[in-house]
């Protein structure tokens, strides 16, 4: 059995359909689905990351804001799609699917695109980095950007400190390693474009101050940003999230069109 993806023809004022066809092989059976993609988005959120992916691999979605003013992603209504209330979730023709690299991966395996496949003997230690990239570092960004949710503010400082020498490590780890998931044999990856957000945030965000945060120490993850700003996906997210031209390597604040980043 086999599976084919196409973004579908624009059509009328719906212009946000999946064409799912799908070819059984012994029964020559084809079935026609009309699939929707709705990303819930916050500008500069993670949801920067899916949408970077949906547009590189040529899916149709339509992006609904989530109002981070009202902390809408604790709404009951967002809860019930993603019970952890964080953004970004993405509704699909089999139900909401939350978590960031668990969308990528969905996604990359889906459209077949932006990851190594299943077969391929590359797939395993890329795996391994998209899920220490998602639970150790994403996570301790999470320590460095919202550090009042884990210690008192007698603590902060001893508390950042540490949290920024272990995202070094991380950051130093994925530097050496990037050639495993980068570019070089898979064309950008579903990596690519985590990371190359992740260390757009670290210019912008972290609370206790961005000194600490060189990219230039980086030279491979530098690359990666760079890459992945010139991609026409880039480009358009720019314009739909209010970025600046260089939104990887050296990054300004978003002036969204609507909704806010925090
Ligand atoms: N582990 C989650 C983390 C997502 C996350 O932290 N999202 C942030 C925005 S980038 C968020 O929802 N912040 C609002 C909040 O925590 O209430 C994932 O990978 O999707």
């Amino acid at each position: 059995m086999w599976q084919i993806y196409r973004p579908a023809q624009q059509h009328g004022l719906f212009p946000i359909r999946n064409v799912v066809i799908r070819a059984v092989s012994d029964s020559f059976a084809v079935y026609i689905t009309l699939m929707t993609y709705v990303l819930h988005y916050a500008p500069d959120n993670a949801s920067l990351i899916v949408r970077l992916a949906l547009d590189e691999l040529g899916a149709s979605y339509h992006a609904k804001l989530v109002d981070r003013s009202i902390s809408a992603q604790k709404s009951q209504t967002y809860l019930a799609l993603n019970p952890a209330g964080r953004i970004p979730v993405l509704e699909t023709p089999i139900g909401p699917i939350f978590e960031t690299a668990a969308i990528l991966l969905w996604l990359a395996d889906q459209h077949g695109g932006l990851a190594p496949r299943m077969t391929d003997p590359k797939r395993a230690i890329f795996m391994s980095w998209l899920f220490y990239v998602s639970n150790t570092l994403h996570a301790d960004l999470v320590s460095l950007f919202y550090p009042d949710r884990f210690v008192d503010a007698s603590a902060l400082d001893d508390y950042n400190t540490r949290t920024r020498a272990r995202l070094d490590h991380a950051f130093r780890l994925l530097d050496h390693h990037a050639a495993e998931w980068s570019a070089a044999d898979h064309g950008v990856t579903i990596l690519d474009l985590y990371m190359a957000v992740i260390v757009r945030w670290c210019q912008l965000y972290p609370v206790s101050g961005q000194a600490w945060f060189d990219l230039n120490a980086y030279p491979a993850l530098l690359h990666v940003a760079k890459t992945v700003e010139t991609r026409p996906s880039a480009q358009r997210a720019i314009v739909a999230e209010g970025l600046n031209t260089t939104p990887f390597s050296a990054a300004d604040y978003a002036a969204p069109p609507e909704g806010s980043a925090v």
